[in-house]
């Protein structure tokens, strides 16, 4: 069986994520793939658990260093559970936000220090990592203009001022500059099906090549 691949989505608030993950979903199993969708936090019973605390309440209700040890957490139990045994199987498992948003959120956003988050990672995931992350990049003032006009009631993070928004814009781009061989930076300001079309490009570029 051929292995299976984990590929992360990553961005701001209504950068696209989701959009583009439908998108690639029905794409890949037109190719006859095994498609896994799945979301952090969440992807397994207790992680949604976690999800509920994490996203609703006030802003003030989590430190950022409570937010990093609870979203590892909950994303122990995912991989354990959900994403690993896809794998295994050879599925292609595509994941709305994974690590980088930990790096990105708690890290830049809330002030964690780097080396801190990398020993926290290395402690939950060892040396597992996503085989390929899209990161959609948009004017964080577009995504949250476009998650309030869906008419939800706004998540926590949401509620983070316009100065937070924008270090995890900037956070998002130092991370892919860090890690071209795996990341690759999607204009989330173009059409869905423009992103989908540069999106299926890199998959096909640093994926399928390689199978
Ligand atoms: N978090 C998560 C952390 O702080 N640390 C972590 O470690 C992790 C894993 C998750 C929250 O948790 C935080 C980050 C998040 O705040 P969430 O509700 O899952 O919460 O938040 P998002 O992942 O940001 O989900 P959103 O649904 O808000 O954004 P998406 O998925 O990027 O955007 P999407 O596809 O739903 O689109 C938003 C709207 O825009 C339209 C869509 O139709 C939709 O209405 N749209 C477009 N419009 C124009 N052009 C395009 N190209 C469009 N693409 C989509």
């Amino acid at each position: 069986m051929a292995p299976g691949k984990f590929i992360t989505l990553e961005g701001g608030e209504g950068a696209g994520k989701t959009t583009l993950i439908g998108g690639l979903t029905q794409s890949l199993a037109d190719r006859g793939l095994d498609v896994v969708v799945t979301r952090e936090p969440g992807g397994t019973p207790g992680a949604e658990l976690l999800r509920n605390i994490l996203l609703n309440g006030d802003v003030e209700r989590w430190s950022s260093r409570a937010e990093a040890l609870l979203m590892y957490a909950a994303r122990v139990d995912h991989v354990e559970r959900c994403i690993k045994p896809a794998l295994a199987r050879g599925a292609w498992v595509l994941c709305d936000r994974f690590a980088d948003s930990t790096r990105a959120y708690q890290g830049v956003g809330g002030g964690l220090g780097a080396d801190e988050l990398a020993e926290l990672q290395h402690f939950a995931l060892g040396a597992f990592a996503p085989d390929l992350t899209l990161i959609v990049d948009l004017d964080p003032a577009i995504g949250l203009k476009r998650t309030i006009q869906r008419g939800e009631k706004a998540t926590r993070f949401e509620k983070f001022d316009a100065g937070y928004h924008a270090r995890l814009r900037q956070a998002f781009l130092d991370i892919a500059a860090e890690a071209p061989e795996r990341c690759v930076v999607l204009d989330g300001s173009l059409a869905p099906e423009a992103v989908m079309t540069a999106a299926l490009t890199a998959v096909d570029t640093r994926l399928t090549a390689s199978t």
